[in-house]
């Protein structure tokens, strides 16, 4: 099936893993493409390998004002934006709460909740007097289950979750779509990011596992992109399957 019409996305993360996966099969399926993230070169050699129309949008999307500003002064012939793939985020870090880096809880919050937020609100005015669009947010499996270390990551991603549905809620009456993707363990630059530059332990992490590829997330990605003009997929999970659930756990000799 195809995605309608020949359409418009703008992909934030576009420089590397799930976004530029997300890219190379939306450009595949003939859509013109918006590719925003931090490092241009990478941007600018990914537009070249792609056999559709790009813009590259080098953005840093913590910055609300620059957001507002550079999503404003996209070109004509891209302004009329169909797919918004809201993927761009990070984890920092894994330790427990009490010795985390406040810093690293800042950022996450700025960049995978403020930042998503910044994205949408900008391109929502657009989808909802073309009565047209899909919002497309990558959550998390980290968003639904718990995990010593998840503490704010975890909590971004829920918040991705619930801001989705409330979407939804304030859309209804509109054409426009709101999905949230929810991943497990995937291999892209997620977990060297996490553990700042530290290869070693980003491999551990995944040793002996099978996890998914970007291009797993991104087929995905183009079917909910893709439903039934009178579907909406309002969330949806995935995990490779050499992952699942921890069970409850129990501190022995507590005295609480
Ligand atoms: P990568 O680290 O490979 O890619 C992250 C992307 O986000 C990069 O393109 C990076 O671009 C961009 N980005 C980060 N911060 C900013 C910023 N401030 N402004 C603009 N772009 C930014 O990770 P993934 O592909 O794995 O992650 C994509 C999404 O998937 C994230 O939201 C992540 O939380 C989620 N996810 C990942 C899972 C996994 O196991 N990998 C599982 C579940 C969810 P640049 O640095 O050039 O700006
Ligand atoms: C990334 C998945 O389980 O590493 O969102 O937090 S996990």
């Amino acid at each position: 099936m195809a995605i309608s019409n020949p359409n418009i996305a703008l992909i934030t993360g576009a420089t590397a893993g799930i976004g530029e996966a997300v890219a190379r099969r939306f450009a595949e399926r003939g859509l013109k493409l918006i590719l925003v993230g931090r490092r241009i070169d990478r941007l600018r050699s990914l537009a070249e390998s792609l056999q559709t129309e790009c813009h590259v949008l080098q953005l840093d999307i913590c910055e609300r004002e620059e957001v507002r500003r550079k999503f404003c002064a996209i070109p004509e012939e891209f302004s009329q934006i169909d797919v918004l793939v809201n993927n761009a985020g990070l984890a920092l870090g894994m330790e427990s709460s009490a010795e985390s880096d406040l810093d690293d809880w800042d950022r996450m919050i700025d960049t995978n909740i403020k930042g998503l937020i910044y994205c949408a609100r900008s391109i929502l005015p657009g989808m909802v007097s073309r009565d047209r669009g899909h919002i497309i947010n990558i959550g998390s499996i980290a968003g639904s289950y718990p995990y010593p270390g998840g503490n704010v990551y975890g909590g971004t991603k829920a918040f991705v979750h619930q801001f989705s549905l409330n979407l939804r809620a304030d859309l209804l009456g509109t054409q426009v779509k709101v999905s949230c993707i929810e991943p497990g363990a995937t291999k892209t630059e997620f977990l060297s990011v996490r553990f700042k530059g530290d290869v070693d332990k980003a491999e551990n992490m995944l040793k002996g596992v099978n996890p998914m590829s970007p291009n797993d997330v991104a087929e995905v990605v183009c079917f909910v992109a893709t439903a039934p003009k009178n579907v909406n997929i309002n969330h949806l999970e995935l995990m490779p399957v050499s992952q699942a659930f921890g069970p409850f756990a129990f501190a022995r000799n507590s005295t609480g």
